[in-house]
Parts: C-alpha cells; sequence; structure tokens
C-alpha cells in the first residue's frame, strides 16, 4: 500500500521580486515522481540540477516537482574543506549548509531516509514507511564511516587532551588543529587504513600541512614525523607516488607500509597496527595520532538488490547506469565505478550520467557519454603548495595544466594549484556545482556528446 498523503503545508514562498502562495513542494504531497534522487550530498544535489537543466536545455523541461531528492539530513557538508580546517586555514562552520538552502525551489525534497529498495516494482520506501515511485532512479548515499573498526577510537576522539583526531568529521577536524598547534615534541602519528576510503590523498594532505607547521614554527627538530598506511605506497598512480615517496624522504618523514591501525591505548597512548606483510601486531607510541577510520558501502545498499557483492551500487563504469535495472542508476562514493572517490570524481561523473539518463528516457536509448575515471586529488604539500594529482581509470595521468608553461610539471607542487583548492574549488563549488552549472576540468561549459544512433 502507498503511504497515506500526509502533512500538505501552506507555505508562503518568495520567486524573485514576486511573493506568492503555493503549496510546497517539500512536504509529502505525491507518491511517485518521475526522478527520485537518494542523497542530498555533492552527487545527489550536482545530479539533480543538472538533470533539470538538461531536459529545459532540450526544449523538454520537467514540470517543477517532477524530481524529488530524497534525505533527512540537515545538514551537507564540503567535505574537501575539512582537510582546510585541520590545517587552521578554515573555520569548520564555512563547510556547511542547510540542506534546505541548497534545494531550488523546483526540485520536491523529501526529508526523509531510504530505507528498502524494490527495483523490480520501480519504488523505494522510506524509514517512515512511506512507499515512493519512480520512473528513473539515481542512488548517491555516500559511504559509510566505520568509527566502531577500530578499538578504543570514538572514546578518544571524544577526549579533548588524548592527541587523537581526525579531519573526516565535522565534528572532530577542528580538533586537528587544536592538537597540531598544542604539540611541542614527541611523535606525531598519522594513518590511513587498507579499505576503499573517501579522498585517498586526503590521509596524507594533513600529514603534510602538519610537518610544514612544525617546521615554520621551530618545533620540526623536536617532532618524530611518520605515515602509517594499510596501503602498499604513497598513493595508487605510480606517478604521484613516486613524488611523495621521495618527498617523504627527503623531509625525513617515516614510511610503514601495508601497516592498518586496529587498536588505540588512549590511556598510555599506545596504537596497535596489524603488519600485512607477516600478520604480526606492532604497537607504536605517539603524543598526537591522526586517525583516518575505515570506510566502506552504506548498510542500506549493502545486500539491496542494486548493490554488487560488496555493497556498492552495481553500475557499468563508462555509462553509469545500473547493470541490474535499466532506469537506476547511481554516481559518487556509493556507486562501484572503479575510480577514487572524490568532488572532482562528481563533476565528470554527473554530466555523463545525466546525458545517458535523459537520451534514455527521451529517445529510449542510452546516450553516448562515457566516464573514463577523470578523478583528482588536489594533494597539499605545505603552506602555499600543492600537488595536482588528475587521473582515469587504470591509474592512468589525465593531467588539465600539463605542460604549459609556468606549471610544467603536475607532479610538482606549486603556489597556483594551492590557491584551486584553497579558494577556486570551494567557491566553485557552492556557487556552481551544487546547482548543475560545473563541470570540473571544463569549468561552466557543459560537455557535448554526439547523439544516439
Ligand atoms: C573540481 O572541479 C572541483 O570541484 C569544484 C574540485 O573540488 C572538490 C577539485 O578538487 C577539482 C580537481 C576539480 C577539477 C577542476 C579543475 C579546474 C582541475
Amino acid at each position: 500500500m502507498l503511504a497515506s498523503r500526509t502533512t500538505s503545508a501552506l507555505v508562503k514562498a518568495k520567486s524573485g521580486a514576486r511573493s506568492s502562495l503555493r503549496w510546497a513542494s517539500t512536504a509529502a504531497e505525491k507518491d511517485k515522481y518521475k526522478i527520485v534522487v537518494i542523497g542530498a550530498g555533492s552527487g545527489g544535489l550536482t545530479v539533480a540540477s543538472q538533470i533539470y537543466k538538461r531536459f529545459k536545455a532540450a526544449g523538454k523541461p520537467l514540470n517543477e516537482g517532477d524530481i524529488a531528492i530524497v534525505d533527512a539530513a540537515e545538514n551537507h557538508y564540503y567535505q574537501p574543506a575539512w582537510t582546510l580546517v585541520g590545517s587552521g586555514l578554515t573555520r569548520k562552520e564555512e563547510t556547511r549548509k542547510p540542506v534546505s538552502s541548497l534545494i531550488p525551489s523546483h526540485l520536491a525534497h523529501i526529508k526523509e531516509n531510504v530505507k528498502t529498495f524494490a527495483p523490480d516494482k520501480n519504488s523505494i520506501t522510506t524509514s517512515s514507511g512511506r512507499e515512493i515511485g519512480y520512473d528513473s532512479l539515481v542512488v548517491s548515499v555516500g559511504i559509510q564511516t566505520n568509527w566502531n573498526g577500530i578499538e578504543g577510537l570514538p572514546k578518544a576522539l571524544a577526549d579533548s587532551s588524548s592527541g587523537v583526531s581526525s579531519i573526516y568529521s565535522y565534528e572532530t577536524c577542528d580538533k586537528v588543529w587544536n592538537d597540531i598547534e598544542a604539540l611541542r615534541s614527541g611523535q606525531a602519528v598519522f594513518t590511513q587504513p587498507s579499505s576503499v576510503i573517501k579522498c585517498g590523498g586526503a590521509p596524507q594532505k594533513i600529514m603534510w600541512m602538519a610537518w610544514d607547521r612544525f617546521q615554520k614554527t621551530g618545533r620540526g627538530d623536536q617532532i618524530k614525523v611518520d605515515f602509517y598506511t594499510g596501503t602498499p605506497a604513497m598513493f595508487a598512480v605510480k606517478k604521484y607516488s613516486d613524488a611523495l615517496n621521495e618527498m617523504r624522504i627527503q623531509r625525513g618523514v617515516g614510511g610503514h607500509f601495508q601497516h592498518n591501525l586496529t587498536k588505540i591505548d588512549a590511556a598510555n597512548r599506545k596504537a596497535t597496527f596489524k603488519n600485512a606483510a607477516d600478520n604480526s601486531d606492532v604497537v607504536v607510541d605517539y603524543t598526537f595520532l591522526h586517525v583516518t577510520p575505515p570506510m566502506g558501502p552504506m548498510d542500506v545498499i549493502k545486500g539491496s538488490p542494486i548493490a554488487d557483492e560488496v555493497g556498492w551500487v552495481a553500475v557499468d563504469s563508462a555509462t553509469c547506469q545500473s547493470t541490474k535495472f535499466s532506469n537506476v542508476w547511481s554516481l559518487g562514493d556509493c556507486s562501484s565505478l572503479p575510480t577514487s572517490k572524490t568532488a572532482a570524481a562528481i563533476t565528470s561523473e554527473a554530466p555523463v550520467l545525466t546525458e545517458n539518463l535523459f537520451q534514455f528516457v527521451d529517445t529510449g536509448k542510452l546516450g553516448t557519454a562515457k566516464y573514463d575515471g577523470y578523478t583528482s586529488c588536489p594533494l597539499l604539500t605545505g603552506y602555499g603548495e600543492l600537488l595536482l594529482a588528475e587521473f582515469k581509470y587504470g591509474g592512468q595521468p589525465k593531467e588539465t595544466f600539463a605542460g604549459l608553461p609556468f606549471i610544467g610539471d603536475q607532479a610538482k607542487p606549486n603556489r597556483l594549484f594551492y590557491h584551486f583548492k584553497k579558494d577556486l574549488f570551494p567557491w566553485a563549488y557552492w556557487n556552481h556545482m551544487l546547482s548543475g552549472s560545473w563541470f570540473g576540468p571544463s569549468g561552466g561549459i557543459r560537455p557535448k556528446y554526439p547523439p544516439p544512433q
């Protein structure tokens, strides 16, 4: 049975200079939408607006409220800036905005979370038990951070004097900066798990920023910096991995690979790692510990009919279309797209998904747009310097600025890229990307694709 029509609220809505009374599209008015987007994160908001604009540009505009965004979250976060908060460059309040302020009035907002998927019936149910039908479904629910995956971590993070912090949450990203500033001497340990994580470069970005801060404030000689990572190298792409490893050696930072954090003993400031090489436990003393927790697919996707065997939404790696249901699509961290999970990846995934979905709805044929795996890691290496890693499937570099005379090699950190990360990308994200008019390396120009044959 479809859920009953509940609280439709008469609201006063301002559109431009006009002020008019209308029925709020945010209220639970309909039980079927043309397009349902699950998730009001970077992927969901970006693609919902791109889809709306794509239909409009083709002269086939959707009606107000034909697209619904399903998400109960109060707030939306610009997570790429949490490294900047941990480095003392941004206040954390600047990384957060109410979801309701980011959803334009022509998109419906259903303030509930998805609970189950019934793709054979073209519907989902929400946590309140409401059933919502769709013609097309786009899933972008993000990735789950498993704080409990490391014994002692939640307790250590909650204690302001523990010396343990993480840039991977809004609650703890400012503690990172406090801890970096408070450290006078001793052992600064930075961890990265062996699991898939969002933004694979962030665990070392914060390390490089801390290292640079220690040098610039005369503490470098008293503080030993070590990187313990569950991965086999500094980075997944050889070109950048080699450059970063060279930097690590030159800066005197310890490199401990295939070491996965399992336990924190906060009372005695000891961290235990599992060394994958010989399966031994390695206990390390720390004064300051920066933790990147393990991550994995969201529970709501795991075991659902749209998931692959791991728990990601199973999609074709070039088209973003579900490999199981032709009217289901996915992008972002929750998808099975075999690329690294970043907002930069979403800038390239969203126009591909949008084009293929539009053509499929309009002509019954898939569009010709193909995602090549483009992703980017703007890797802070210190104050005023950044290495802009950009690559595609297969770990092949795909660099926007390679060969430009004033840039040279993108594996060499420079100041222009630092200002991209600190100033340009947050501006582009809030002002253009979430409203569907920013396309990553091609800026404000939407990529064009030939029509389907
Ligand atoms: C980008 O467009 C973007 O979004 C605003 C980012 O922020 C999360 C990025 O990190 C990157 C790399 C891009 C890609 C854009 C250019 C100009 C390389």
